[in-house]
């Protein structure tokens, strides 16, 4: 009886599991516009085509910004920056966020002596459509591959999690009866 309930608990928590859907990257397939000019081949684009291999570059200038439309409201809770290489280093960037093209930036992730390429924020959840990306580079030809926009990792406050609840109490009655 107790292997049945054991049994039911691991179904349970399999089941509960997977109500608790991956984070999705929303930032993939955004409109990426550039504060100046891109190198050829390296469109403000490959930020937001969900590969950490293609990248934006632009030049002539150590500081510079992107902007990123989603073309629609979305709720995020974290962010990942993908640099290009060391050698392309932001020491310094911030990460902003806006609800309508009207409204001031709000401040979401500001980085100081930043020695990464590849990093990881969380956040309380903002819910915005623009996204900005303001960096300040080693190199005077500013270049890196992605921002990735996390969506909250809903507990979908789950008819899964109620059913799964329901079908646990339904084995565990039958088992100790
Ligand atoms: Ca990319």
């Amino acid at each position: 009886m107790k292997s049945k309930i054991a049994l039911a608990f691991i179904a349970f928590i399999l089941f509960a599991s997977f109500t608790f859907a991956a984070p999705i990257n929303v930032a993939v397939g955004a409109t990426v516009t550039a504060s100046h000019g891109n190198a050829s081949g390296s469109v403000p684009g490959n930020l937001a085509d969900g590969s950490r291999s293609s990248f934006s570059q632009i030049y002539g200038n150590n500081y510079g910004w992107w902007q990123f439309d989603l073309n629609a409201v979305y709720t995020v809770n974290s962010a990942h920056y993908e640099g290009l290489t060391s050698f392309y280093l932001f020491p310094q960037y911030k990460i902003y966020a806006k609800l309508n093209l009207s409204d001031s930036w709000n401040l979401i992730v500001s980085v100081t002596n930043n020695a990464t390429i590849s990093n990881d924020h969380t956040f309380a959840p903002v819910t915005a459509r623009y996204w900005l990306f303001e960096a300040w580079s080693n190199y005077v030809h500013p270049a890196w591959s992605e921002l990735e926009l996390y969506q909250s990792a809903v507990p979908e406050p789950s008819v899964f999690l109620l059913l799964s609840l329901g079908i646990f109490m339904l084995f565990a009655r039958k088992s100790l009866l």
